[in-house]
Order: C-alpha cells, then structure tokens, then sequence
C-alpha cells in the first residue's frame, strides 16, 4: 500500500485460504478491504498505520475478487485491484496454503 496505489503480488491464486500481508509503504494511514465471491467487505480492522504492517486472511473461491483500501476516498484515488481465483493449472509449484503478499 502506497499514497495512492495498492501493488499484489504476482503470484497466480488458486481456490483455498491465504493470508494477505498488508504493508502501509506510504505516508498515510491505510487498510485492506475484499469483497467478492464469500466475502464481504472484509478488511483489516482499524488502520494501517505507516510503516506498519497488517494481515487479513481470506478463504478464496473461484472468481474475480475487488481489494481496496477503505480509508477517506483512497479508493476513488487509486488504491484499488481486481484479481482472479480460478483453478487453472497455472498454480505456481509449492502454492498450497501460501501466503500472498503485498
Ligand atoms: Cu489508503
């Protein structure tokens, strides 16, 4: 997380749970927020605080999902990403349970 940008990390997701480590790399305060298929509007709670991180884990199902930082109008600014769980074979080797990451 960054004034104003949310970055995930490259790794393909398949169904299951993950841990995402929110980090707050910027100079305000953020959080993490993600909706989508059997979840809604889970977010870390409180805020982010710079320089500190936060962890949020989610049970993905197969889908598109929306992750967002749900502070003042953060969203409208940027600090929003869609991603997509399927069950693919493009998992990368040694994924089960991995933790994503920021
Ligand atoms: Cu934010």
């Amino acid at each position: 997380m960054t004034d104003f940008h949310l970055a995930l990390s490259d790794q393909p997701l398949t169904p299951g749970t993950y841990t995402f480590a929110a980090i707050n790399a910027g100079h305000d305060e953020h959080a993490i927020e993600i909706d989508g298929p059997g979840v809604s509007d889970l977010r870390t709670p409180g805020v982010v605080q710079p320089g500190q991180s936060a962890s949020l884990t989610v049970t993905l199902q197969p889908g598109t999902y929306d992750i967002y930082c749900p502070v003042g109008d953060h969203r409208a600014m940027g600090m929003e990403v869609h991603f997509t769980v399927n069950n693919a074979g493009n998992s990368a080797p040694g994924l089960g349970g991995a933790t994503g990451g920021y």
